[in-house]
């Protein structure tokens, strides 16, 4: 991809487990003058702080997005600051509060500068009575976490800001993430991630879900080139703007485990299942259909489950020979 520089882009939670790396990712893309960092914490690890500016926010006030928004003259914000789906799971109030209120407030800075806004919804937005193989893009959404209750909103609160403010809302329903810069805060899908780091550290891994639980993932460098890619589509062929399908392969527990083992000699795995993970999984799609994104605006990842797992292990091997993993 070459430079587009008509972007000026805010990210929020930027600290965070996509938000650190997609961050870099638009430096890449619009030039580090045109990319600005938002997160509740401070940078103190200097992930971002050296790359591109850094503000501190709390999406919770609004008066502070709005003039976070206008001191940087932005126009696309993408707003990932959210609670994920075991940590809304134990507070949920606190999970309807930040993730709600916390996309409202945005919603409504990104209107009134005229701002652009992504939206990741998540397979968290699909329930147990949504059909679990080949999910649809349209289909019965009846989530029973509150992850899930808030990401439906979410989805068409973007899809109303849009009918009826015209305002630029776009999105992605994002499968489990999987990464090697920073470690996910607290989601179902977290296995997927813990389990190279216990791989390379110790060769062997607890899984708290249990065998057989298939679910959608994406490895990170594809989550950037979706998130990037469904913002920079032609307006004019897109029937759907929030909440595409995306997903990249899908696999269970022991699916990912015999893939490790291809490269860890000797590597194990044991369960021990977390009920409330297991419940909040057993209820997301087996796996998904994502033609419609396909279709609109040309997604195609490039790794599946053979690439990630050869990619993950060489940069996290590396970083443990240097003494780098945490
Ligand atoms: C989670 O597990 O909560 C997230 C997600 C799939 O939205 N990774």
């Amino acid at each position: 991809m070459g430079t587009h520089t008509a972007r000026r882009v805010l990210v929020t939670g930027a600290l965070g487990q996509i938000g650190s790396e997609l961050t870099l990712g638009l430096k890449d893309r619009y030039g580090a003058d045109n990319v600005i960092a938002t997160d509740i914490q401070p940078d103190t690890k200097k992930k971002l702080s050296g790359d591109v500016p850094f503000a501190l926010l709390d999406v919770l006030k609004i008066e502070n997005v709005e003039a976070v928004v206008q001191k940087y003259k932005v126009n696309t914000i993408y707003h990932l600051a959210a609670l994920l789906s075991a940590v809304a799971e134990r507070k949920p109030r606190e999970g309807w509060d930040i993730n709600m209120m916390g996309l409202l407030n945005v919603l409504d800075a990104a209107r009134a500068n005229k701002c652009s806004l992504f939206f990741p919804s998540s397979i968290g937005a699909f329930g147990p009575s949504t059909p679990q193989d080949g999910t649809p893009q349209d289909t019965v959404q009846r989530p029973e976490s509150m992850y899930g209750v808030t990401k439906v909103a979410g989805e068409l609160l973007c899809d109303y800001y849009f009918k009826r403010f015209g305002m630029d809302t776009r999105g992605v329903r994002f499968p489990g993430i999987i990464s090697n810069g920073t470690l996910p805060g607290g989601g179902t899908t977290d296995y997927a991630v813990e389990i190279f780091y216990a791989a390379i550290k110790e060769r062997r891994y607890t899984c708290f879900l249990k065998q057989g639980t298939s679910l959608d993932m994406m490895y990170m460098p594809d989550a950037i080139k979706a998130a990037i890619g469904v913002m920079e589509a032609d307006p004019a062929k897109l029937k759907h703007r929030n909440s595409f399908n995306v997903t990249a392969m899908h696999f269970t527990p022991e699916m990912l485990a015999a893939e490790i083992r291809k490269h860890i000699e000797g590597f194990t795995m044991d369960y021990r299942v977390d009920p409330m993970r297991q419940r909040i999984a057993d209820s997301w799609p087996n796996y998904m259909d994502d033609s419609a994104a396909r279709e609109e605006w040309g997604w195609s990842p490039d790794f599946n489950l053979a690439a990630m797992t050869e990619d993950m292990i060489r940069v996290l091997g590396a970083k443990h020979v240097q003494g780098l993993l945490s």
